[in-house]
Parts: C-alpha cells; sequence; structure tokens
C-alpha cells in the first residue's frame, strides 16, 4: 500500500514536472508533491527535492532499462549459448566516474541550502520553542513573555473516544491550536528547540523547519517568512500516547502589527486572550492593573468600564464563599481546565493533580503567588482580575474533596503590591 503510494506520488510528481515545468511551481499546494513553502529556504529546499527527483527517475529508467533490456533479449531461450567476457577496465572507470559527477552534482546545489539552513546568526527575534507531552511551550526570549499552545479545545472535544462529535464538523480538526505562535514577516527568526520530558520534533512545512527537539539540549533553527498568512505543522517524533495531538500553528503578522501584538501581549497571561474583558470589578483591581506595565486591550477596557460604570464603584466587600464557588467554577473550566481537567486531575506528569495538593489546599497566599507568577509550565495568570483568581482559587481549594479557606479578591489586590 505505501510504496505504490509512494511510487504513484514520485511519478505523479515526475510527470508533472516534465509536463508544466515552471508553471508547476507556483501552484500553492500541490496534492502530489512538497509545498513550495513561504519562506527562501523552503523554496530551495522544493527545488532540490525536485532537481533530485529527477536525476533519480532518469537513472532509475537507464538502469532498469538495460535490465530488462538484458533480461529480455539476452534470454537462455534466444543464447543458450552465453557470451563469455569479464574484467574490462573501460567499463569499471566508467561506471565509477559517472556515479561520482552525478554525486557531486547532487552535492553542490544542495550543500549550500544546508550551510545556509543552519546559519542563525544575525537573527531580529529568537523563540524558544519547549516540546512537552503534550503541547508547545513559546518564549520570545528577551521578551519576558512565553505562553503555551496545546490542541484546541473543539479538536480535543471531538478526537476523545465515544464523544459522538463528527471530526469533519470541526474547523481545522487536530490542525488548530489554543495559541498560535505569531511571528514578524520579512524578520530573521532563530528558534531555539527543547523539549522537557521526551524527545519531540518541531516541524512546519511551509517554513522547511523540522529539528528535533530533545531534553537537556538546545537546536537551532531559523526562518524569514515572505508574507502573513497561517502555516499549520504537527510533532514529527513519536513521543507518546497523544503525539498526533500536538499541532503547531505560526501565524505570520507584518512587522508593525507583530510589534504591537506583542507590546500587548508582553507579561500578560495567553490564557485570557481572546476573550471578553472581565466584567467590571471592584475599582481597586482597576487600578492595581493599569498599573501593570503593558496592561492588554482586555484590561484596558475594564478599566474603562469599570471608570464608567457605577457598578464599578463597588467597595471591595468580602463576598460568600457560594458567591466564589459559583463565579470561580467559570474561570476555572476556562482559564486552569485546559491543563488541570475539570476533573481536576490533571495530566501527569507535567500537568498535576490539584486534588490533595499542597500548594492548592495550602496558605492562601503561596497559591495566590503561584498563579499570579506561574511556574514552568504553567503561565502567569496576572493578568485575570482579583476577583477571577479569587473565585478560581477558591473553587481549587474547595472541589474534590479539597478542603481549605476561600481566597478574597482583596487578598489577592494585597499579594499583587
Ligand atoms: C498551560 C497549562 C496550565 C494552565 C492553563 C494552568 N496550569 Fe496550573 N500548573 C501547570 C503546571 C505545568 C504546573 C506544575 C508547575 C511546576 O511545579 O512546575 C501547575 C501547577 C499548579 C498548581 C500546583 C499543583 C501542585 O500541587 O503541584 C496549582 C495550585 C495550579 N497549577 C493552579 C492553577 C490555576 C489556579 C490555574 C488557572 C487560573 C492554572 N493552574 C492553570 C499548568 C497549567
Ligand atoms: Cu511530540
Amino acid at each position: 500500500m505505501f510504496k505504490s503510494g509512494l511510487a504513484a506520488r514520485a511519478a505523479a510528481g515526475v510527470t508533472a514536472a516534465l509536463i508544466s515545468g515552471a508553471a508547476w511551481a507556483e501552484e500553492a499546494r500541490s496534492q502530489y508533491n512538497l509545498p513550495v513553502g513561504a519562506t527562501e529556504i523552503s523554496r530551495e529546499v522544493y527545488w532540490l527535492h525536485n532537481f533530485v527527483l529527477i536525476i533519480m527517475c532518469v537513472i532509475a529508467v537507464l538502469v532498469f532499462g538495460a535490465m530488462f533490456y538484458s533480461i529480455i533479449a539476452h534470454r537462455r531461450s534466444k543464447h543458450p549459448k552465453p557470451a563469455d567476457f569479464h574484467e574490462s577496465t573501460t567499463v569499471e572507470i566508467i561506471w565509477t566516474i559517472i556515479p561520482f559527477f552525478v554525486l557531486i552534482g547532487l552535492a553542490i546545489p544542495a550543500a549550500g541550502t544546508l550551510i545556509r539552513m543552519e546559519d542563525t546568526r544575525d537573527a531580529e527575534l529568537t523563540v524558544k520553542v519547549t516540546g512537552f507531552q503534550w503541547g508547545w511551550k513559546y518564549e520570545y526570549v528577551g521578551h519576558d513573555y512565553e505562553f503555551v499552545s496545546m490542541l484546541a479545545a473543539d479538536s480535543n472535544k471531538a478526537r476523545q473516544l465515544d464523544s459522538g462529535i463528527d471530526p469533519r464538523s470541526v474547523p481545522n480538526y487536530l490542525w488548530e491550536v489554543t495559541n498560535p505562535l505569531v511571528l514578524p514577516v520579512g524578520q530573521k527568526v532563530r528558534f531555539l528547540i527543547t523539549a522537557q520530558d521526551v524527545i519531540h520534533a518541531w516541524w512546519v512545512f511551509d517554513l522547511a523547519v523540522k529539528k528535533d527537539a530533545i531534553p537537556g539540549y538546545i537546536n537551532e533553527a531559523w526562518t524569514k517568512i515572505d508574507a502573513p498568512g497561517t502555516f499549520r505543522g504537527v510533532c514529527a517524533e513519536l513521543c507518546g500516547r497523544d503525539h498526533g495531538f500536538m499541532p503547531i500553528v505560526v501565524k505570520a503578522l507584518p512587522e508593525t502589527e507583530f510589534k504591537t501584538w506583542l507590546a500587548q501581549k508582553k507579561g500578560v497571561d495567553v490564557a485570557s486572550l481572546g476573550k471578553a474583558p472581565p466584567v467590571a470589578e471592584a475599582t481597586p483591581v482597576a487600578t492595581t492593573t493599569s498599573t501593570a506595565p503593558a496592561p492588554t486591550e482586555a484590561v484596558a477596557a475594564a478599566v474603562e468600564v469599570a471608570a464608567a460604570t457605577p457598578v464599578a464603584a463597588a467597595p471591595a466587600k468580602a463576598l460568600t464563599k457560594d458567591e466564589l464557588m459559583a463565579s470561580g467554577k467559570k474561570v476555572y473550566g476556562t482559564q486552569c481546565a485546559a491543563c488541570h481537567q475539570l476533573t481536576g486531575l490533571g495530566m501527569p506528569p507535567n500537568f498535576p493533580s490539584l486534588v490533595g495538593s499542597k500548594i492548592a489546599t495550602g496558605p492562601a497566599a503561596a497559591h495566590i503567588a503561584h498563579t499570579l507568577k506561574g511556574k514552568g509550565l504553567m503561565p502567569p495568570f496576572a493578568s485575570l482580575s482579583d476577583l477571577d483568581i479569587a473565585g478560581a482559587l477558591s473553587y481549587q481549594r474547595n472541589s474534590w474533596g479539597n478542603k481549605a479557606s476561600v481566597v478574597q479578591p482583596s487578598e489577592v489586590a494585597a499579594a499583587r503590591k
């Protein structure tokens, strides 16, 4: 099956190459060949692939042609008495020299591209990529901004056994993530690729970047994207049960848009992105968050709302446990459950269970600090409102058998200072 598929693909590729030549290269995405991609390197890789494939096919035709011709034309029924010859220095020299030049002819263009692929100097932006079971963490080195990117919620839901959801009804099924990696167009971006647990590999077809992500070791790669667009990829190293469920999405934005995006997101937790601004909380919330170095639009909007509506002036009074639990359940579901799961059991070993967790049932101050600052793969959540954090923590501290004090918004506000 596989072999014949491959042969068919190769044959189709060659036929296409012979028929339409250059016009074929312009086709955005062939069903039968590599993607041309979106970078200079990816186009070079594509060209090399075609070049080698064509040479390979010519050689195959010549060699197999000679072989089948000999087998058929000189078969025993025709030539019962075989010719008897051996040792021809001329032939031996020819069949050494021709392949030698063929190999040199392949190596020269390939070496140039390989060297360019490895040259990560003079990058304008560095992104550290960390693979883990099962997702990716992206860190904008020197920009104090990082986030975790995992399989999008609708794909994740549909893929569960007996989910009853038709995968065809999910847009970009298994090719969508919670937070795409956003990169600038036209800038050289260097990737530092590593892993947290087992070997993964970061592979984005259109960028022609495919590098192993190895724990304790940093591999380098780079790209420079031509034009804005969305590029998808996958983990290319069999890394465990959910290997097939850690896609990669790269979103390329024009440089100025990228700068604005990064300025907005810097130091701000990503889980709150794309969400409606939090409903106006007590005014102190707004003032605390607005002093943060780079408030998100959401926070800025919340500040405005807070200033404009009378609700905003509500005093930061203590809330009842029921109120905290009710609002906290929602916040937990949208902000924390992706990793810690609705059951609180997490996805060990990377995402710990919160059931009986020392932090989630211990002193509130440590729990609050942990949430504000993040730790390891857990991003900081300082961009959430005091109320949201108080709710989520109260909920964690009093669900799934956990029993601990509730957390009031005022405690969160105090912890920010
Ligand atoms: C992107 C995944 C992710 C999300 C989302 C996330 N966490 Fe975590 N969380 C982690 C990871 C990873 C750890 C383990 C950190 C470490 O110790 O290295 C962790 C640890 C914790 C712990 C400590 C558990 C223990 O006993 O070790 C608490 C408490 C916690 N998270 C609370 C939260 C809260 C509250 C939210 C939502 C506001 C949240 N987490 C959202 C990934 C996540
Ligand atoms: Cu992987």
